[in-house]
């Protein structure tokens, strides 16, 4: 087996190519299917020709670059677009790093590998929408149908790039498995000062829209005894919420209202009207169904006793997932090949494209440190040494796998 070395400076100079599509101070504006998104997939797309592998963009934007020859092969990548206000690694950096790993192979006569950039992983219309659908979690026909937060739907938007795409959707048995590589987009790493993570299994997500419908009426002749202001429901509800919670979880379970739309929102008016998102994450899926019982009976008993309309729609659930034994062992073998002492086994705390993908086949993840922890905010970022460090690692696991 020919000896991997990556070509760290083309991986950082893609890095830095990557950046500035939809560059924004320090982070980026990428979301799926916007104008910065499908010129980075273009550029993406190109990138992989150069490299000898062959660009696919299946009907969800999902972007492939297939190597030669059609023995099944191992997938690696992420995705590239990215929140309102993103980092500029979140997701780029497995799709780099596994372009990284598949060309450097092609170059030193090593196994075929294939790269992936899924669409819509940050949830532009959908949570891991691109690779939800791949993966028969969800219908193309069902995707249309989801709108983004100003109404125009993934439907819409996907045949602005229809002429891109190049084929129907991969059969999985093209592949033997998935490895994404990513930024830890949390403090674990970076405080203990190790530099690579290997993933043994990513949390639980669900989510579900809420609304609260009161009486919209006039902010000074309304007496407060009189009022249903759906926005006092809120938070009441917030209130019942984190105290309720607080008997079932444990110091990893986490719950985020981080969406809310007060209607009409205007300084002299009692809100008639509030929609919010709950989103909650754990790694145990009996204890995310406790935490969506005392959710839904929060906001029905804020509702009962406030007077007020509840409304539920859009529940989304993906259930925590274990990374494959044989993968992982290959990256926790790399990790101490490169970075021994300094690496540790742990779970992820943010959601992946990989578990959707291990509906289809063997998963597993690593992480590269976050300074200061912070990710889903500009002011991301990885030292270049950890960025080259975690491709090297991904290399050498991909290919001792084949
Ligand atoms: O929210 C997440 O966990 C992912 O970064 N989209
Ligand atoms: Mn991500
Ligand atoms: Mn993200």
């Amino acid at each position: 087996m020919p000896q991997i070395s990556i070509n760290s400076g083309r991986l950082l100079e893609d890095m830095s190519r990557l950046r500035t599509f939809g560059a924004c101070g320090t982070g980026v504006v990428r979301p799926a299917f916007s104008e910065a998104d499908i010129a980075a997939r273009k550029w993406l797309a190109n990138r992989m020709k150069e490299a000898g592998l062959e660009p696919v963009f299946d009907p969800a934007g999902n972007l492939f670059g297939l190597p030669a020859g059609d023995r099944p092969c191992l997938l690696v990548g992420s995705h590239t677009d990215s929140q309102p206000e993103g980092g500029w690694l979140d997701g780029a950096y497995g799709v780099i790093a596994g372009l990284e790993t598949a060309r450097t192979s092609i170059e030193a006569g090593g196994p075929p590998v294939a790269v992936v950039s899924f669409q819509d992983e940050e949830g532009r219309f959908g949570v891991l929408t691109g690779s939800r659908i791949w993966s028969n979690a969800l219908s193309l026909a069902e995707a249309d149908r989801l709108a983004d937060a100003t109404g125009r739907t993934f439907g819409e938007v996907r045949r602005s790039m229809a002429d891109l795409c190049t084929g129907d959707f991969l059969p999985a048995d093209r592949f033997s498995g998935f490895i994404e590589a990513h930024i830890e987009q949390g403090p674990v790493l970076d405080s203990a000062g190790e530099v690579v993570g290997v993933v043994d299994a990513i949390v639980g997500i669900r989510s579900e829209n809420l609304r609260f419908r009161g009486q919209q009426n006039h902010a000074g002749t309304t007496p407060m005894a009189m009022r249903r202001d759906a926005f006092q429901g809120l938070v009441a509800f917030t209130d019942e919420l984190n105290r309720r919670l607080a008997e079932i979880v444990t110091p990893a379970s986490v719950w985020t209202i981080g969406h809310v739309a007060v209607h009409p929102n205007a300084a002299s008016i009692v809100p008639g009207e509030v929609d919010f998102t709950v989103q909650w994450r754990d790694g145990e899926d009996a204890r995310l169904d406790r935490m969506r019982e005392v959710i839904i009976g929060a906001a029905e008993k804020t509702a009962r006793t406030r007077g007020l309309e509840l409304e539920r729609s859009a529940y989304m659930a993906v259930p925590p997932t274990a990374t494959d034994d044989t993968l992982r062992a290959r990256l926790e073998a790399a990790a101490e090949k490169l970075a021994s002492g300094k690496w540790r086994k742990m779970p992820s705390g943010a959601l992946h494209d990989a578990a959707n993908v291990s509906r289809l086949m063997p998963v597993a993840m690593l992480f590269v440190p976050s300074i200061g922890g912070i990710s889903h905010d500009f002011a991301e970022d990885t030292a270049e040494e950890h960025l080259v460090l975690g491709a090297g690692v991904l290399a050498e696991a991909v290919f001792k796998s084949q």
